[in-house]
C-alpha cells in the first residue's frame, strides 16, 4: 500500500511558521469541513472504521499520534508528528487513532459534510467489500 503523506510548505521566519492549506493546491479535493480532535487520552484508541465515499488529509498541528490504515489486504502504521505534512486519507481505507501525545491536536480536512451513513463501522463488512471490489 502507498502511503501518500503531503508535505506542507511552512514559511518560517524570526516570528515563527505558517502553513497554508489550500484546496487543488497542496489538498488535493475540494474542502467542504474541517473539524479537530483534541484531549484525546494516551491509552485511547479510535476511528475503528472505513468510508464509503470520502477523502480527507488529516495534520496533526500540534502533538503526535499514530494511524493505522487498512486496505483490505495490508495494514500500514504511519507517525504523524509534523504540522508541515499531511496524511492523504483516500476511500475505503479502514482507520484506527492511537497513541495520542497529551498535547495532539489532529487536524482533518474532508472532501464532504460530515454524514453517517458514508461509515463503515462494521469491519467483516469492510473486508467483504475489499473483496468484491477486487
Ligand atoms: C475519521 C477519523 C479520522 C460530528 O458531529 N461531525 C463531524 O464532522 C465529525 C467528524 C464527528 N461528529 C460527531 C460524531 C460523534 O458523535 O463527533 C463524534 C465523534 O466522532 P467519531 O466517533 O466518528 O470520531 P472518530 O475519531 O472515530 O473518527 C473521526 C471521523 O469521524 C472520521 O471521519 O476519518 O476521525
Amino acid at each position: 500500500m502507498q502511503i501518500k503523506l503531503i508535505p506542507l510548505q511552512a514559511h518560517g521566519d524570526a516570528r515563527g511558521s505558517l502553513v497554508a492549506l489550500e484546496e487543488g493546491n497542496n489538498i488535493p479535493f475540494e474542502i467542504k469541513r474541517v473539524y479537530y480532535m483534541f484531549n484525546t487520552k494516551e491509552e485511547i484508541r479510535r476511528g475503528f472504521h472505513a468510508h464509503k465515499q470520502l477523502k480527507q488529509v488529516a495534520i496533526a498541528v500540534r502533538g503526535s499520534c499514530q494511524f493505522l490504515l487498512d486496505d483490505g489486504s495490508e495494514k500500514v502504521e504511519v507517525m504523524l508528528n509534523n504540522p508541515a505534512e499531511g496524511l492523504l486519507i483516500e476511500s475505503f481505507m479502514w482507520r484506527e487513532m492511537f497513541n495520542f501525545s497529551e498535547d495532539c491536536v489532529l487536524m482533518v480536512l474532508a472532501d464532504q459534510l460530515y454524514d453517517e451513513s458514508d461509515y463503515v463501522r462494521n469491519y467483516d463488512d469492510f473486508i467483504e467489500t475489499c473483496k468484491g471490489n477486487s
